[in-house]
């Protein structure tokens, strides 16, 4: 697979790299990576994602553009599009929409998620062993025999902190610790990243975190742990820059949960759907119910709404699949 896509990439001159939308820390930083791989290379690079990068990840920009693209405006020229951390083009958000209308583009897919055949890419550096997306860079590099530079290094491990949870999920083995032990030793500092991403909070966010602990609720003698986050709340959310995947992590702390499910209602309406599967279950099987997926432990989807209606056949498929 990697000489295959290194053998590609030497043949081609422009590249274009765009992620998911709502990008996250495997996405943003397998994309920083990856733009100081091909750089590396002498490639001319643009990374263009349909959303902007949290603030939390503003310590990418001394080294990394990450360009944010105009709703309904064409895409610059490249020869190649790297779809990141993703593989499908209605994952790119308004980038994809442009996307569809550009000619003689090959699309490359860097991803780890699960999906059918080759999604909308037809050079693939697609594992779904990977524990992110980021560590088929750093696989990349070492295939090449190339210096990691600084850069690449800190969004390689960007994106395993964020996908391994800083160590902590099932996805953790030893060649992400070994992977990671590497990237330090090319210059990245945890600590550094670690309060650069989580300890700069304003003080603001605190009761809107507390309200948010005070509505989850739990089914199924506890083995389901449900959320669902109205317009209202997410109002304030967004003015408070609370990120709510926090409260994920409050219901996984939870003894004897094994579902965890958050609903967010979008001012449209629509509903955004996030799971997380204990070692015991597969919650990615509920996402593709919904017309959604990820992977067998961390998976999502997004719904037309009314939310009501979501949390009611969400609900009744999560008691399903545990059987009760
Ligand atoms: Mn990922």
């Amino acid at each position: 697979m990697f000489g295959n896509v290194l053998e590609f990439i030497d043949q081609h001159d422009s590249f274009l790299i765009s992620g998911h939308v709502n990008p996250d820390g495997d996405c943003l930083g397998t994309e920083v990576a990856l733009y100081h791989f091909l750089q590396g290379m002498g490639k001319k690079v643009e990374i263009l994602n349909a959303d902007a990068r949290d603030p939390s990840f503003d310590f990418f920009d001394r080294h990394t553009p990450l360009g944010v693209h105009e709703a309904g405006t064409p895409l610059p020229d490249h020869q190649v599009h790297c779809l990141v951390d993703c593989h499908e083009l209605s994952r790119l958000g308004s980038v994809g929409k442009a996307a569809a209308k550009m000619e003689n583009v090959t699309r490359m897919v860097v991803d780890h998620h699960v999906g059918a055949d080759c999604g909308d890419g037809e050079v693939l550096l697609w594992d779904l062993k990977a524990p992110s997306a980021g560590c088929l860079i750093y696989e990349l590099y070492q295939h090449c025999g190339a210096q990691i530079s600084e850069a690449a290094a800190e969004g390689v491990f960007v994106s395993i902190v964020s996908d391994t949870g800083w160590f902590k999920y099932s996805n953790t083995n030893s060649e992400s610790l070994a992977i990671a032990a590497d990237l330090v030793a090319a210059g990245v500092k945890p600590h550094h990243i670690y309060h650069a991403l989580y300890q700069r909070n304003p003080p603001e966010i605190l009761p809107v975190k507390s309200e948010g602990i005070g509505k989850i609720r739990f089914e199924a003698q506890g083995r389901l742990a449900w959320l669902a986050l109205d317009k209202d709340y997410m109002r304030r959310v967004e003015t408070s820059e609370f990120n709510t995947d926090g409260l994920l992590d409050v219901m996984r702390e939870v003894k004897g949960v094994e579902i965890v499910v958050m609903m967010k209602e979008k001012a449209t309406g629509r509903v955004k759907i996030s799971l997380r599967g204990s070692n015991l279950q597969d919650v990615d099987k509920i996402a593709n119910r919904f017309g959604g997926g990820g992977h067998h432990k961390a998976s999502g989807a997004e719904q037309p709404g009314p939310m009501a209606k979501v949390r009611k056949e969400l609900l009744q498929a999560c008691l399903e699949q545990l059987g009760s």
